[in-house]
């Protein structure tokens, strides 16, 4: 046994930080690769790898005619989504990781993790992924180091975020100053799902991941490090790490409001962030700008405000259901130079899924002959991995060091009825008892019975670092003098009214809502109180183009009083579940309601 190989004749020499060195060199006594390779990040790093596993099949061709530089992965077909059951949150105390996250000791997880780790390289290639999360100037982004035995992963995490020989820069930069790092180890060990975890040390800042190659569960900069130790981190230094997409709305003046928004999974997160406005906006000089669609940090200002970045550099896209109808500004960005994994393709080699268009598929996403008989051709969770830069809409200011400033915090879920279209919170208080009282019903995409309302706090259920009731009270802290908060709204594109029938025609038509709330940010839009907030007058949203009668529209922003007041009463016992105080802020603004 070579306790320490060597590293690679083309690697890069390592860091002179240390401690990085050291735990590098830890990682490799524990795992026993063949090879270590420090990552640099550059094109010819990139094409290697990929030459490297178009060689042994991890990656396979597409039609380079029609889709030039974008390749296909085809996934271990029991390793295809994250997994919450093997998910954990390891506080030092089992209460900080709240009753929203499964726990186990930290030293326990460590024993069991660390055990699975053991040789588990022996004859792969270990990689030394430095990255930055956010823009690489910025003082908002942080770093981190994944060790992973998986070039996939690496070529994954080469698009989503600023990963190379910039960030290890950085990183050993701050590294001089005491700043702390993020250390993720990740090995695809067998992909057996009972010999699979997701180990976070939020203390430690430290993550663990054995046993899936699959992004949410791999790619450890995102979901990992971008929201559950980010969260964990942001509380500790008085920010917020949000599930949410963030958006540039340009008015004819030429004035852009940024928008957050949060929502569940199947809701359209994705769509939203890169929305065509209608054609009479369109008209009118209406734009929309993407900044990112899926995480956000927001950091106060000096000014009071909230400033985001957007800690990732790509986009991890749901394939199903994108057309040239639902979001063609994602179909253009995934032209080319895409990473493809478990869609189906035609008989000419081109990536297919459901919803694209109206051809039939030669192979379905195991490769083999497509027969409708068992199921889509393409997984429903079969995905894209795009560099955000070539999205047609990228905003200009979407690597800004300073971020974007934040008008409106949007949260919404898919709610067949009682929730109308849009209401404003009345105040903060108010707005996060809304985003902690989200819920949305299920989709087909997910397995278990369809049309269940689910409550998603934020969207955040799955991701939350630390405990939920901790996690309320930190955002309620940002209430202090001095502070220009966003206002917070809800929205709900999915009401349905008695045959089925969406009531709404959202996608680009969701343009309409957004310039009420933008109009409420600037004071000049009209509103209605009720018990549940702020509601538009009748004619505030504009329905110039659009064939929605009275009666609909009075239909979606009614408030069903003895519906909210019954939806009270469950959120209620859903706060108690979380373990919310009873003097929580929360309680008061939940008592307006009912
Ligand atoms: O499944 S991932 O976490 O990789 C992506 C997502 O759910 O947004
Ligand atoms: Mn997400």
């Amino acid at each position: 046994m070579n306790a320490v190989p060597q590293r690679g004749a083309n690697a890069t020499p390592g860091t002179r930080l240390a401690s990085l060195q050291q735990w590098v060199d830890e990682v490799a006594a524990l795992t026993r690769p063949d090879r270590v390779v420090w990552c640099d990040g550059s094109d010819a790093e990139a094409d290697t790898l990929q030459e490297a596993m178009m060689a042994d099949g991890t990656l396979l061709p597409l039609n380079q005619d029609t889709h030039p530089g974008c390749v296909l992965h085809r996934s271990h077909p029991d390793d295809v989504a994250r997994v919450e059951h093997l998910t954990f949150v390891c506080h030092e105390r089992r209460e900080d990781s709240g009753p929203n996250n499964h726990w186990m000791a930290p030293a326990e997880a460590h024993a069991k993790i660390d055990a699975l780790f053991e040789g588990c390289m022996e004859g792969r290639t270990l990689y030394v992924v430095p990255y930055c999360m956010g823009p690489i100037d910025s003082p908002l982004a942080r770093c981190g180091v994944e060790i992973t035995d998986s070039p996939y992963v690496v070529a994954n995490m080469r698009l989503m975020t600023r990963m190379g020989a910039a960030a290890l820069a950085r990183i050993e930069r701050e590294g001089d100053e005491g700043k702390p790092l993020v250390r993720g180890l990740h090995s695809t060990g067998e992909l057996d799902p009972d010999r699979r975890f997701i180990m976070h040390f939020p203390e430690e800042l430290v993550i663990k991941s054995y046993g899936s190659g699959y992004g949410g569960n791999a790619l450890l900069g995102k979901k990992c490090h971008a929201l559950r130790i980010a969260s964990h981190q942001a509380r500790q230094e008085g920010w917020l790490a949000e599930h949410m997409l963030i958006v540039g709305i340009e008015n004819p003046q030429g004035e852009v409001h940024y928008v957050a928004a949060a929502f569940p999974s199947a809701c359209g997160k994705t769509n939203l962030a890169m929305l065509i406005p209608p054609e009479s906006y369109r008209e009118q000089g209406w734009k929309v700008w993407t900044v990112g669609d899926d995480i956000c940090w927001m950091h106060p200002g000096e000014d009071g405000r909230l400033w985001a970045i957007n800690p990732e550099a790509g986009f991890f896209g749901v394939a199903p259901g994108t057309s040239e109808k639902s979001n063609p500004n994602a179909l253009h960005t995934i032209g080319r130079d895409t990473i493809f994994t478990n869609v189906a393709t035609t008989d000419d080699g081109q990536p297919w899924w459901e919803g694209l268009d109206k051809r039939v598929p030669a192979k379905d996403w195991q490769g083999r002959d497509f027969d409708p008989a068992r199921g889509p051709a393409a997984h429903p969770n079969s995905r894209f991995t795009v560099s955000a830069k070539q999205c047609p809409t990228f905003s200009a200011h979407a690597e800004d060091p300073q971020g974007v400033p934040i008008s409106a915090i949007v949260f919404g879920g898919r709610r067949s009825n009682l929730v109308p279209l849009v209401f404003e919170a009345r105040d903060w208080a108010h707005g996060v008892l809304v985003g902690a009282a989200m819920g949305s019903e299920t989709t087909a995409a997910a397995t278990g019975a369809v049309g269940v309302m689910r409550r998603d706090p934020m969207a955040m259920k799955p991701f939350c670092g630390y405990g939920f009731a901790d996690y309320f009270a930190h955002w309620l802290s940002f209430d202090r003098p001095g502070a220009k908060l966003p206002k917070v709204f809800h929205v709900n594109w999915f009401r349905k009214d008695a045959d089925g029938r969406f009531m709404w025609p959202g996608f680009g038509d969701n343009l309409r809502v957004l310039e009420w709330i933008i109009g409420r940010v600037s004071g000049e839009a009209a509103a209605t109180e009720s018990r549940i907030g702020h509601l538009p007058t009748f004619e505030a949203i504009r329905r110039d183009g659009l064939d929605i009668e009275d009666g609909t529209m009075r239909e979606l922003l009614r408030v069903d009083e003895p519906g909210w007041q019954a939806e009270a009463v469950e959120v209620a016992a859903y706060l108690d579940e979380l373990g919310v105080p009873a003097e929580s802020p929360l309680r008061a603004s939940l008592g307006a309601m009912a």
